[in-house]
């Protein structure tokens, strides 16, 4: 068992190769955003950043919102959510959302998000909570939270395409401003 320093600084590193930078290892994701297990350890190990088998697994079951998965044949790892790496392509199936989905935010970006709807920034999709509690501490990242509702099945009957990551993420290309509801101001 290793210490949750260890286990929060992998995982860190990996949602680095994973999601953003895998030219840190020398590496390139595949279309669907795999990266060789082995190819990975011997390729972090060779620049320093201790990585076992046993330890990609622990971060793998511990993780506090199971970011990385591994393929059915245990050969391969990528991360469900969270990439900017062009190009990559999960071949999540489509899925009816529910009625609502929420997206947590700070005041700062609340203008712009009215003018012009979620957008993915420098992620490759928006990323919604099925909960109100998730999108809070999403907001929370970044200070104060506040939480926008998307009315999603509506937005999908409409023709959007929502996808659902393998750790109970909701990802939209965008969330155009009329699904959108802000919360009422509370002064
Ligand atoms: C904002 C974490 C201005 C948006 C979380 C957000 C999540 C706009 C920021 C996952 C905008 C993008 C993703 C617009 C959106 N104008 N600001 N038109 N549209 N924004 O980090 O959703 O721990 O890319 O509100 O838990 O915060 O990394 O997205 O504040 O699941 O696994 O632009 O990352 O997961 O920020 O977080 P992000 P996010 P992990």
């Amino acid at each position: 068992m290793k210490t949750d320093k260890t286990l929060i600084s992998t995982s860190k590193f990996l949602s680095l190769v994973l999601r953003h930078q895998p030219e840190v290892v020398g590496m390139n994701l595949d279309d669907e955003g795999w990266l060789d297990i082995n190819d990975l350890i011997n390729n972090a190990n060779a620049r320093g950043r201790k990585l076992t088998l046993e330890l990609l697994h622990e971060v793998i079951a511990t993780n506090d919102k199971k970011r990385f998965a591994l393929s059915d044949d245990g050969l391969r790892i990528r991360a469900s959510q969270g990439h900017s790496v062009s190009g990559v392509d999960l071949k999540l199936e489509e899925k009816t959302p529910p009625d609502i989905l929420f997206h947590g935010t700070v005041a700062a970006f609340i203008d712009s998000i009215q003018a012009n709807g979620l957008q993915k920034r420098s992620r490759n999709h928006v990323h919604l909570s099925a909960d109100e509690a998730t999108a809070t501490r999403v907001g929370a990242r970044r200070g104060k939270p506040i939480i926008l509702r998307v009315a999603a099945k509506a937005m999908h009957d409409d023709g959007h395409q929502f996808y659902l990551s393998a750790n109970g993420v909701w990802l939209v290309a965008c969330v155009p401003p009329q699904w959108l509801r802000l919360p009422k101001p509370s002064n």
